[in-house]
């Protein structure tokens, strides 16, 4: 290991080394800790196989989980042009052009983000897009972009699946080079539930950027511009990217009751976003409210005003949104985003298959091959059981989406909340509480986080027994969510029409809120100083260099991050393991392969499980590429 570290260090390598060359290089005697990588992987099966994933609730002992087909490719086939290649050639604002004038229609496939993060909680893991994803990329390089990246899956990545989410963006993209890639960022609140300061969002899209995202979808949970305008700034000046502007649609433009979002207000909205710089326009519905001749009239009121081309996104929680989409493309629309078959519908994306079969024949058709785009979704069908402890139970649409305005994506997490706060026989309640809340804090834009705070208060009031009346008249006495009190303080912006401002002294009491940018109060990050000590701090047990995407994720997420941290050192890389073996561990005589790294993989054998010692001590006696090794393993139970 000495040696090793001689022949990697800078001033022996350029040959500048002097009489007192290792007495003046400490970094000599820092030694990487020996990688038995093998060893920490079989530690973390062993514990999956004792104790189960800390994150599966509970296990289906009669599910079969069946091996999905992938769909065929050419390996050696060169990948086919695509929208990427475009962008390179023409740029940003010439690639806006050309979409802009484009007739067919164009798609954005969710299924790598969003449909998974609206039905299964966010856990898609990246083993399982990695399997179909140069396939996908060569056999459809016609989609106009894939979201693969971005909203929570940043969080979730790191929280849940031990992963690094920079690792998935750069894996996906090498698989997929031929195709615009797409992450949602939540403008100042980036991929988290606060703002952060102007300087780390600014480093954010720009590595972002340098490891594959194309398209930034950006988006304010209150539509403040002032959050929005500058992270389309960052896009344009920082990257040679596109900058899509969000606009969140909420209420019903055809309600003349609900006339704060009225039609006159999306349309203003919508040239704020062009002016601000944006190269496309997003419609970012995100529960699904847009209903069909709502879009219609919305669509044609924004194609007359905007001379950027318009993205829709909408979540089908409702089952009638592919009738919305129909409206909209016949309105001129330029892309709708959908997710494969598999992964469609109810709180995800409409369906992409049907969508574009229905498209067939008709003047605006994009052609697609139907067989390969089925087959494609039938892998995903087959590896959405692997998940089925993050399914929502949501069985079919809802009108109830009309009333309490839930995000598709807050929906499938809101379940497990519920049930872990012992609430989910009270779940329609909570669905109310929500609706109500809204209307309390003033009708407010409820997408992440503004939609988080709405869903503390209903669950915190439901749990507690609470009325909006007992907000309103005994609310001294009461102690609000944290998140709650950071709203009406100011943190996520400022909201429509200003925040009620009886409720605001009630939650608030004697603290004063502030009306501008909340990043306004928050100290710029020093990158130089701070990743230093962010390397300082995590030394031990690391076996590869720091870059500056880990220190972006520990100053976004600092304690998801350190656990992350703690994990990787204990059992390694995890995220290659397959997802059966990763959620549910394995079974005697069980054997897979797990790729450790690039080109190395591992044959790992259970051979079996031992009983507990008086300590509660348990061997798993495994082989790794025919060799025995044993893992004593305690029993958390
Ligand atoms: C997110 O912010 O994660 C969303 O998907 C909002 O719709
Ligand atoms: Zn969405």
């Amino acid at each position: 290991a000495f040696l090793d570290n001689i022949l990697n260090d800078a001033t022996f390598r350029k040959g500048e080394v002097t009489v007192n060359y290792i007495k003046n290089t400490p970094e000599l005697f820092k030694f990487k800790e020996p990688r038995n990588r093998a060893t920490k992987m079989v530690n973390f099966l062993g514990n999956v196989i004792i104790n189960g994933n800390p994150d599966v609730k509970t296990i289906d002992s009669t599910k079969k989980l069946v091996i999905p087909e992938i769909p065929k490719f050419d390996k050696q086939q060169a990948y086919p042009k695509g929208t990427k290649d475009l962008l390179t050639e023409m740029g940003p604002e010439k690639f806006s052009q050309w979409l802009k004038a484009e007739k067919k229609i164009h798609f954005t496939d969710t299924t790598m983000r969003d449909a998974h993060q609206s039905l299964l909680a966010t856990r898609m893991r990246t083993t399982d897009m990695l399997s179909v994803a140069e396939g996908f990329a060569k056999n459809h390089p016609e989609v106009f972009s894939m979201e693969v990246w971005g909203g929570a899956t940043f969080d979730v990545c790191m929280r849940f699946l031990k992963e690094n989410p920079w690792e998935r963006l750069r894996l996906l993209r090498e698989a997929m080079p031929n195709v615009l890639f797409q992450m949602l960022i939540r403008g100042s609140n980036g991929v988290g539930y606060t703002a952060y300061p102007d300087n780390l969002i600014e480093k954010f899209v720009e590595e972002a950027w340098e490891n594959g995202v194309d398209i930034f979808r950006i988006f304010d949970s209150l539509n403040w511009m002032e959050s929005i305008a500058p992270c389309i700034e960052y896009v344009r000046t920082k990257t040679n990217g596109i900058a899509e502007g969000a606009m969140c649609y909420t209420g019903d433009i055809l309600d003349p009751k609900r006339s704060k979002y009225n039609l006159d207000y999306y349309l203003r909205l919508a040239k704020d976003i062009e002016n601000a710089g944006a190269h496309i326009l997003a419609i970012k519905d995100m529960a699904g409210l847009l209903k069909p001749y709502a879009a219609a009239e919305l669509v044609s009121a924004l194609k007359a005003e905007v001379n950027i081309p318009i993205h829709l996104h909408t979540h089908d929680t409702s089952s009638i949104q592919s009738a919305t989409y129909l409206k909209a493309i016949e309105a001129g629309v330029d892309v709708v985003d959908v997710a494969l078959a598999g992964l469609s519908g109810l709180t995800s994306q409409p369906n992409f298959n049907p969508m574009a079969e229905a498209m067939r024949h008709q003047e605006r058709e994009n052609k697609i091959d139907m067989q390969s785009l089925n087959a494609y979704s039938n892998y995903w069908t087959t590896m959405r059981e692997y998940y089925y402890p993050f399914e929502s139970g949501l069985k079919s649409g809802t009108g109830e989406v009309y009333r309490h305005e839930i995000p598709g994506g807050q929906y499938s997490n809101l379940v497990p909340q519920a049930e872990s706060l012992g609430l989910k026989d009270r779940f329609n309640e909570i669905t109310r509480m929500y609706s109500d809340v809204n209307q309390l804090f003033g009708d407010i834009v409820k997408v992440t986080p503004s939609s988080k705070v709405v869903g503390d208060m209903a669950q915190y009031l439901v749990s507690n027994n609470l009325t909006i009346k007992d907000v309103l008249e005994k609310g001294e006495s009461i102690s609000f969510p944290e998140s709650v009190k950071s709203f009406f303080r100011g943190d996520l912006g400022q909201p429509v029409g200003g925040f009620p401002k009886d409720l605001q002294k009630i939650i608030l009491r004697d603290e004063a809120p502030y009306t501008n940018r909340p990043n306004a109060h928050l100290e710029p990050v020093d990158f130089e100083k701070e990743f230093k000590e962010f390397q300082e701090k995590f030394t031990n047990g690391m076996d590869r260099e720091w870059e500056i995407t880990d220190f972006l994720s520990y100053k976004l997420y600092p304690k998801v991050f350190e656990d992350l941290y703690n994990h990787y050192v204990k059992y390694g890389k995890v995220m290659h393991i397959p997802t059966k073996n990763f959620f549910y561990g394995m079974q005697p005589g069980e054997e897979i392969i797990v790729e450790l790294d690039k080109g190395k993989t591992l044959l790992i054998t259970l051979v079996s499980v031992g009983e507990a010692d008086e300590e509660g001590k348990i061997t798993v006696f495994f082989k790794i590429n025919g060799q025995t090794r044993n893992v004593e393993i305690q029993d958390a139970s």
